[in-house]
Order: structure tokens, then C-alpha cells, then sequence
């Protein structure tokens, strides 16, 4: 009787295994409980605040004196609350930047907020975040710099121990932390303990990153480590704020060189855009992105803050897909968040609230062409709109490519689509196609390529129907999908595009028709009784134009800004390298064409410094200077280090300004230099000492304001 019962529960167990009644087969790396929810967290902010927001500066050389450090108004409360009014659920303060100032009255150094007037030497501005996250339900998180540029031990294994202290003392003090974000500038000059000189590590092995992230295991076993090698969270390889269209949650990251450990900053970072497909690890993309152009605030900034429909856009390309999007806030000299700021977020989480406040999916009627075993119970497609993100339709094995028809009972009219994995079970699926039953037939509206957590396909347009489809069309193994959502955003007309040409003609225009475009050129918002623009018009002197588009009586778009520098149409190469090639001949420094570069770059050895200097044509009263570096995403020629001289001869010249642009590399924006006072000059000379890779310089536009 006891050995009967034994095969008549195998071949039960049989049978349901052929039946296929037990969950699918988890595929490839999987993710762990602190990766999860750092899927479920999506969106944080990252506020950079230190001695640069008193210097104006986004590295800081490590001189800086803390009696510069005095915020009159810092409230962490109002910080963490604009975050929080933007959707965002939690923050990662820069407790230490590169210039190695220390918000929190740290052991291991003297350089920090107690040797500052800021209330009284007795601040603690981490316990300050601290509270508020905690009033406010909001998470935190570190960033500690790695780099250290005030630390005289820097570059040594004393300086290491240093660095593990300070996290030791962060994880200690202010947690529960959900993230550990660990920076990838690494190395150069600094100030070091009055060295003031150039230190190098060896990046692949100098911090010991094994050891490192053991501290944060043990002492914040629920916070995530972020890093260019994760090994939790990887950098998406731009501080753009967006993933690849195509963003694999398993990466292998590989060293530069043959051989080597990658590291952060030692790292092809420009795979962790897409991922890798069956990479070794489960390591999702982290996209950082600043609110505004730099990470710290800088007043000539205040016009470049992100729009709400940018963040929109971003929130698409980096949430959407399957990323986490880490916004950049930077209070200003006050302490808090600045006004224009606040207001840009504000509008951005209310969007976004709007967008996602109904799954117009729900209610539906969900037909599969396969279920699982046939038990709907268990794997049906009911799962899909039940808002848990881990229940799941899923399919017999050897079915990859089943289909689900949506019928919703009524139009419904939507204009994005969500789609998640039960990524419990890995990340499976790789293409969807998605089809609309319009006039009587199927239309496709949408496809996407690798689900994984999190997927939103925004359509170009609004779709009206009652029926849709998903087609799977791609998956190696049995699908596990759980979330199936339509949405819709609300109606907007987008920003108008404002663009100069060589001939100093600017021109507007809107990516649809729109009933009227209208502009203003004395700084102020477009409103309807501004000039309606209708054809190129000529801006020799420069200055700021306003755009926003209008349809109907009530409905604008928000506006769009451009600044220009006086006009090139009459600029002349007076002096410059040789170029390289010809399409990279100096002209291309100044056509207004931003994609055109100028280009020095040799093979071999090349000299230092390299100039190019431009004859305007006549005397100009300048108060600044622009230099955008190569837009096109590679390194070679940039400038990293950098000389202008006026002229009113074109002999004899004058050194107005020279300093380095920090951070260029990762964030290659125009970078412009405030002469301390203006000048009035003819000519003038931009001179590079130093670029970060290459020999030779690159110059995509300089412009004169
Ligand atoms: C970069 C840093 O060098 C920037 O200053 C900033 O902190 C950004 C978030 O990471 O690599």
C-alpha cells in the first residue's frame, strides 16, 4: 500500500511537471530582495550641495576654506519636499564631493562642517536629511566621494582606510540607507594638503572595491550599491537621463584594457547604456541627469532648469525602460531648492500623477492563446491588472511567443502602454508588439524590445479603440509577464525649437502644426498679444529669444529659450592648428552648427597648447565666453583646460580668463566663462593646455556674448 501511494504521488508529480502547473524556470540572473526594491523605489533625486555652491564652481580643488560654508535658510525639509512634490521617493545626498568637504562632523578629517561658521561649528547637515526623509516618508541614500581632492593622504593605502571610515560612519549614523552611490571621477590634480599636484591611482585596484562594498553589506544590508560596475545598480554611461531603446537588466561590464578588473571609472561605460543580453550579473541601469545643466547651481543657470514635459520625456527613456531615474537637484546659496526649481518639479509630478492615475486596461476581458497548464487560477492573464507586480500570466515551456487579447467594452482613448516581467524569474521577454482592432482591422500601434520590470511605450499619438493585442514576439524561454496597463497623458503642445544658421537667421519651429508661434526678445514669457512669428528673422547682436506655441484660445505650450552669442556671420580665422582632415577644418568653431567640429587630432605626439583665434570683423563689447565641446559622444579633443585672450590688433593679446572646465567629460555642455569684467575687443583667442583624451583639440562651437 506505502509503495503504491509512492508512484501514484510520482506520476501525480509527473503529470503536473507535463502539464507544466509548476512556476516556469527562473531565466538567467536573478535579482535580490535589495534590488527589487530599488526597482519598486524607480525615481530619486541626487542633491549636490557643498563649498561649490559658495565658488561657483562643479569640482571643487580642495582649497576651499570652510568658513565658506554658511547657509542663511538650509532646510532639508524644503529640499526633500520638492523632490517628494516631483513623484520622487527618496534622496542620495553628496555627503563629500571631489573637493572632500564633509557635511557631517566626520573623525577623519578636519576638512568639514564643524571647522564652518554654519550653526556654530555644531551643524550636521546628513542628520538634518535624516529627519526630514523620516517626517516626509522619503528614502536615503549616500554619495561619498571616492576622489578626494583636499586629502593630503590621497593616492596612498591610508587614504583608502580613510574613505572606509567615512562610509563606515555614514552607514553608522544615518541609516536605514537604500543606495550607496559610489562615484567614477577618480584621480588628477588637486590640492592635497597644500601638494597642490597631480595624483594618479591605479583605478582597476586601488580602492579595493570587494573590501568597500563588504562595509555596506554588513552595515546597510538593504542598500543598494550603485557604481559604473555596480555591482547592484550600474551607471547608464551618460549624464543624459536616459537608457538605451533597448536596456538589458544583466550586464558583464568589461576593463578598457584587455585583461583587467573594470572598476568605477575603469569601465566601457558606454555598454551600460543597453546592458548586455544574459550578462553575467543582474544589474539594472541607474540614469543620472541634473535638473539643470551642471549638478551644482549656478545663477547664470537659473534659465536652463528643466521643463516638466522634459522631465516627462526623460521619465520615459529611463523608467520606461526598466531603468531608475536619479534626478539631480542642487540648492542653491540660501540652502534651499530654488524657486524656478521647485516649480518645474511640482508640474512634472503632477504629470505624471495624471498620467498614471487610471489603468484604463482594468475591467478588461484578458483572453490568452495559452495558459500555463491550463490553470487560469494560477497563471492567467487576470494577473496582468491586478497591481501586483509579481503576480503573473505565464505559458507552457515550449510557448514563447503566445498572444493576449485586451477587450475593453468600450473605447477607450490612450497614448501609453505599460508592460512589466515578474522579474523574479529573470528578465525573458525580448520584443512585444502591440495591435489596435481599428476600422475593422488590426493595426499595429506599438512595439518594444526587452520588457523587464518596467516598460512604457508612449505613442506619437492618442489611440481610440475598444480591442488590442499583445503579441509576444520574441522570448527564449516561457513568458511570466505581470502588468498590463493603458494610460493616457494629458494633451500638450510641445515647446518650440529655436535655432540660429551661419548668417546669424533664427528660426522657430514646432514638431506639429500649431495654430500660432509667438516670441519675445527682451527676455519675457511669449504670451498671446506677442509677435506672431512667420519667417527667419536676423539677430546680429545676439541675445535671448522665447518661444511657445499656441492653439486655439486656451491652450499653449510651455515656452522655449535660446541664448545666442553676437552674431558669426562675419567671424574669420585669423590663427589656428592644423586640422586634421578637412571636414574638421577651424571655420567649423563657429558655423552655428553645433554637429561640425573643429579638429587638431594627430596620432602621434602633439604639442600643448593649441589655440585658434577669430577676427569678428569689428570691436565687440564682451562679457562671456562659450565653448561647446563635440556633441557626438566621443571624448578625443575635449577641453578640459583653457586659456582666452582678447586682442585689438590681432597681435598683441591679453589673458582675460583661464581655469578648467570641470566635469566635461560626463556632462559635455556648453561651458561658459564670466569675464570678471567686460572688455572691449576685436579679436580673440581660445587657447587649450589640456584635453581629456587625445592628442590634439576639438572645438564643435565658441560663441561670444
Ligand atoms: C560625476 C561627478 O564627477 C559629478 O561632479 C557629479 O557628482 C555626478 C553625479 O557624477 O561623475
Amino acid at each position: 500500500m506505502k509503495k503504491f501511494t509512492g508512484i501514484a504521488s510520482l506520476l501525480l508529480t509527473a503529470g503536473l511537471n507535463g502539464f507544466s502547473q509548476t512556476a516556469p524556470k527562473p531565466y538567467g540572473a536573478l535579482p535580490t530582495q535589495g534590488q527589487l526594491n530599488w526597482q519598486e523605489t524607480g525615481m530619486y533625486c541626487i542633491i549636490h550641495y557643498g563649498v561649490d555652491t559658495y565658488t561657483d564652481k562643479e569640482w571643487g580643488f580642495g582649497d576651499e576654506d570652510p568658513k565658506i560654508f554658511n547657509p542663511s535658510q538650509f532646510s532639508a525639509l524644503q529640499i526633500v519636499a520638492a523632490a517628494k512634490a516631483g513623484g520622487f521617493k527618496g534622496v542620495v545626498v553628496v555627503a563629500k564631493h571631489h573637493d572632500g568637504f564633509c557635511l557631517w562632523p566626520t573623525k577623519t578629517t578636519e576638512h568639514n562642517i564643524s571647522k564652518s561658521p554654519y550653526k556654530n561649528g555644531k551643524g550636521d547637515i546628513l542628520k538634518e536629511y535624516r529627519e526630514a526623509c523620516d517626517k516626509l516618508g522619503m528614502k536615503l541614500g549616500v554619495y561619498c566621494s571616492p576622489w578626494d581632492r583636499n586629502n593630503p593622504n590621497y593616492g596612498t593605502e591610508e587614504y583608502v582606510k580613510i574613505y572606509r571610515e567615512q562610509l563606515k560612519e555614514l552607514y553608522t549614523n544615518y541609516g536605514p540607507l537604500f543606495i550607496s552611490w559610489h562615484d567614477g571621477a577618480n584621480g588628477g590634480d588637486g590640492y592635497y594638503g597644500g601638494k597642490r599636484e597631480v595624483r594618479k591611482i591605479d583605478r582597476s585596484t586601488y580602492y579595493g572595491w570587494d573590501t568597500t562594498w563588504g562595509i555596506t553589506r554588513k552595515l546597510q544590508p538593504n542598500a543598494v550599491l550603485f557604481g559604473d560596475v555596480g555591482p547592484d545598480v550600474r551607471w547608464v554611461g551618460n549624464e543624459e537621463g536616459h537608457a538605451g531603446e533597448t536596456c538589458w537588466a544583466t550586464y558583464t561590464p568589461h576593463a578598457p584594457d584587455e585583461g583587467k578588473i573594470p572598476a568605477n571609472g575603469y569601465v566601457k561605460d558606454w555598454e551600460g547604456t543597453e546592458g548586455t543580453r544574459n550578462g553575467k550579473y543582474w544589474m539594472p541601469a541607474e540614469c543620472d541627469v541634473s535638473l539643470r545643466p551642471g549638478w551644482f547651481y549656478h545663477k547664470t543657470q537659473d534659465e536652463g532648469v528643466k521643463s516638466p514635459y522634459t522631465l516627462l520625456d526623460l521619465y520615459y527613456k529611463s523608467v520606461g525602460r526598466g531603468a531608475a531615474l536619479d534626478l539631480g537637484l542642487s540648492p542653491d546659496p540660501r540652502g534651499i531648492v530654488n524657486e524656478i526649481d521647485v516649480k518645474s518639479l511640482t508640474e512634472f509630478g503632477n504629470l505624471l500623477k495624471q498620467t498614471f492615475a487610471v489603468n484604463l486596461a482594468k475591467g478588461a476581458t484578458l483572453t490568452a492563446s495559452n495558459v500555463r497548464g491550463g490553470n487560469k487560477a494560477k497563471f492567467g492573464p487576470q494577473f496582468l491588472v491586478d497591481d501586483n507586480r509579481y503576480s503573473y500570466w505565464a505559458t507552457d515551456d515550449k510557448v514563447t511567443t503566445p498572444e493576449l487579447t485586451i477587450d475593453l467594452h468600450a473605447p477607450k482613448t490612450f497614448n501609453v502602454i505599460r508592460l512589466r516581467e515578474n522579474i523574479k524569474l529573470g528578465q525573458r521577454i525580448e520584443a512585444v508588439e502591440v495591435d489596435a482592432y481599428v476600422s475593422g482591422k488590426w493595426e499595429q500601434i506599438g512595439a518594444a524590445t526587452s520588457i523587464g520590470g518596467n516598460r512604457l511605450i508612449r505613442l506619437s499619438q492618442n489611440v481610440t479603440a475598444s480591442k488590442l493585442r499583445l503579441r509576444i514576439t520574441k522570448s527564449p524561454v516561457a513568458i511570466a509577464l505581470s502588468d498590463f496597463g493603458i494610460y493616457k497623458e494629458p494633451v500638450h503642445l510641445t515647446a518650440p525649437k529655436i535655432s540660429r544658421d551661419k548668417n546669424g537667421e533664427v528660426s522657430i519651429s514646432t514638431e506639429a502644426p500649431v495654430s500660432a508661434i509667438r516670441y519675445t526678445l527682451d527676455g519675457h514669457e511669449p504670451t498671446t498679444s506677442s509677435p506672431v512669428y512667420s519667417k527667419p528673422f536676423r539677430l546680429k547682436e545676439g541675445g535671448i529669444v522665447k518661444a511657445r506655441a499656441f492653439e486655439g484660445k486656451s491652450q499653449q505650450s510651455e515656452s522655449s529659450y535660446a541664448s545666442f552669442g553676437y552674431s558669426k556671420a562675419e567671424w574669420k580665422v585669423l590663427d589656428a592648428n592644423a586640422a586634421t582632415e578637412d571636414w574638421g577644418k577651424a571655420e567649423n568653431a563657429f558655423d552655428e552648427n553645433t554637429r561640425s567640429i573643429y579638429n587638431t587630432l594627430k596620432k602621434d605626439d602633439t604639442q600643448f597648447p593649441q589655440q585658434i583665434s577669430v577676427d569678428m570683423g569689428r570691436e565687440q563689447k564682451i562679457k562671456a565666453f562659450g565653448y561647446l565641446p563635440r556633441q557626438d559622444k566621443q571624448a578625443d579633443g575635449i577641453v578640459d583646460s583653457y586659456t582666452f585672450y582678447t586682442s585689438n590688433d590681432g597681435k598683441t593679446w591679453e589673458k582675460v580668463a583661464s581655469g578648467e572646465f570641470s566635469n566635461i567629460k560626463s556632462n559635455p555642455i556648453e561651458q561658459p566663462v564670466v569675464l570678471k569684467q567686460e572688455i572691449s575687443a576685436r579679436y580673440f583667442k581660445f587657447e587649450a593646455q589640456h584635453v581629456i583624451a587625445g592628442n590634439g583639440i576639438t572645438v564643435a562651437e565658441l560663441s561670444v556674448y
